[in-house]
C-alpha cells in the first residue's frame, strides 16, 4: 500500500493504453475484491437546496437559478421510511446528504444524530455528508453509529480554485481529518467534466492515494450538468475517461471501495460495464441521486443479471 505517489507516476498509469490499464485494474481488483459483487447503495437528499456555497457544478446553490425547491430537513421518520425500503430493495449503504455549508449544533444536528442512529438500527451501512464538521461533531456522530463520512475534495488543489470560492481545499481537508481523527471511515472522491486537465485529474488521485489509510470510499462522479449552474454548458466527457478514472483509482487504492457515482445516465450499459471492470465496485441505485437523475432500478437490475454480477450481501 503506497501513500507517496508523484503526479508522474500517476499519469503514466492513467495515459497507458486502455487495454493495459484496464487490465492492470482488474488485476488489482481481482487480489481484493473480484467476486462479482458490487455494492447497491442508496441516496437521499434530507436537506434540499438553499446552499449558501457557490460550487459550480452544484444545482443546489441558492445563487444559481436551477429549479431546484429549498425544503426544510426531513422528518426522521420519512427517512427511516426510504432506509427500510432501500433496504428491501437491497442496499447495503445508506448515504444521507444536506446542502449545508456546515453543520451547526443544536436541533438540527440532533435530528441528523437520531436518523444515524435509525439508520443503522436497520442494519445499514450509515453514511452522511452534511459539509463541514469540527471533530466534536464528528465524535457525536460516530456515537450515534455513523459508518462513514463523504466529503470530496472534487478536484486538484489548483482547479479547485476556479470551482468553488466560498471555502479552501485546506478547510476540506481539516474537515477529512476530523472525521479521521473520530473513527469515522473516510468517502472521498471528486467529480470529472468540469473542464480539468488530466493532470488536475491525477493530482487529485495522488492526493487521495497520499492519506494514510487510503479513504475507504472514493466516489467518481462524472459532471451532471445542471441547467443554471456556471457548468451548465461543459462540452460532455467521453465516457472513457470515466473508465481511466475509476482504473487509476483501483490501482492506487486497491482495498478502497471506488463508487461509479453520479453521471450514469450519461453512459450506456458498455460504458458502465467497463468502469465495474476497471475497477469499481459499487453503485447508488434509485431513480434519484440528490435532485438529478440517475437510472431505474429496473434497469440496472436486468444489467446485473446479464452481467452476472450480484448486489454484495449485508455483512453478518
Ligand atoms: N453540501 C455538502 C458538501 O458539499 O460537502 C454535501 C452534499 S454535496 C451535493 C456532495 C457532493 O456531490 C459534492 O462534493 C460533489 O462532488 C457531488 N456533486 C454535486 N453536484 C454534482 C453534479 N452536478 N455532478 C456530479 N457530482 C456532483
Ligand atoms: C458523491 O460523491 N456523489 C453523490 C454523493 N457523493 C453524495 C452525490 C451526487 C450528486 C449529484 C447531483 C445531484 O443529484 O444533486
Ligand atoms: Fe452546497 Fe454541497 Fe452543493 Fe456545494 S456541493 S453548493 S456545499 S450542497
Amino acid at each position: 500500500m503506497r501513500h507517496d505517489w508523484s503526479l508522474q507516476e500517476v499519469r503514466q498509469i492513467h495515459d497507458l493504453p486502455l487495454l493495459d490499464l484496464l487490465f492492470r485494474a482488474q488485476s488489482a481488483h481481482r487480489e481484493h475484491f473480484g467476486d462479482n459483487k458490487v455494492q447497491l447503495c442508496s441516496l437521499l437528499s434530507v436537506k434540499t437546496g438553499g446552499c449558501p456555497e457557490d460550487c459550480a457544478y452544484c444545482p443546489q446553490a441558492a445563487r444559481y437559478q436551477t429549479g431546484v425547491q429549498a425544503e426544510p430537513l426531513l422528518q426522521t421518520e420519512a427517512v427511516l421510511a426510504a432506509a427500510s425500503s432501500a433496504r428491501e430493495a437491497g442496499a447495503t449503504r445508506f448515504c444521507m446528504g444536506a446542502a449545508w455549508r456546515e453543520v451547526k449544533d443544536g436541533p438540527q444536528f440532533d435530528r441528523v444524530l437520531e436518523m444515524v442512529r435509525g439508520v443503522k438500527a436497520l442494519g445499514l451501512e450509515t453514511c452522511c455528508t452534511l459539509g463541514m464538521i469540527t471533530l466534536d461533531q464528528a465524535r457525536r456522530l460516530k456515537e450515534a453509529g455513523l459508518h462513514a463520512y463523504n466529503h470530496n475534495l472534487d478536484t486538484s488543489r489548483d482547479k479547485y480554485r476556479e470551482i468553488i470560492s466560498t471555502r479552501s481545499y485546506d478547510e476540506r481537508l481539516q474537515t477529512l481529518r476530523n472525521v479521521r481523527a473520530a473513527g469515522i471511515t473516510v468517502c472521498c472522491g471528486g467529480i470529472i467534466g468540469m473542464g480539468e486537465s488530466p493532470d488536475d485529474r491525477c493530482a487529485l488521485l495522488a492526493e487521495l492515494a497520499s492519506m494514510d489509510p487510503h479513504p475507504e470510499s472514493v466516489p467518481i462522479n462524472l459532471l451532471v450538468r445542471a441547467p443554471g449552474t456556471p457548468l451548465a454548458d461543459r462540452p460532455p466527457v467521453a465516457t472513457i475517461e470515466m473508465v481511466r478514472m475509476v482504473a487509476t483509482a483501483r490501482i492506487l487504492m486497491p482495498r478502497s471501495m471506488v463508487r461509479l457515482s453520479a453521471g450514469r445516465l450519461q453512459m450506456n450499459e458498455e460504458a458502465q460495464l467497463l468502469c465495474l471492470m476497471a475497477g469499481a465496485n459499487s453503485i447508488f441505485f434509485g431513480e434519484k441521486l440528490l435532485t438529478t437523475g440517475n437510472p431505474e432500478y429496473g434497469e440496472d437490475m436486468a444489467l446485473f443479471a446479464r452481467a452476472g454480477i450480484s448486489p454484495l450481501e449485508p455483512r453478518p
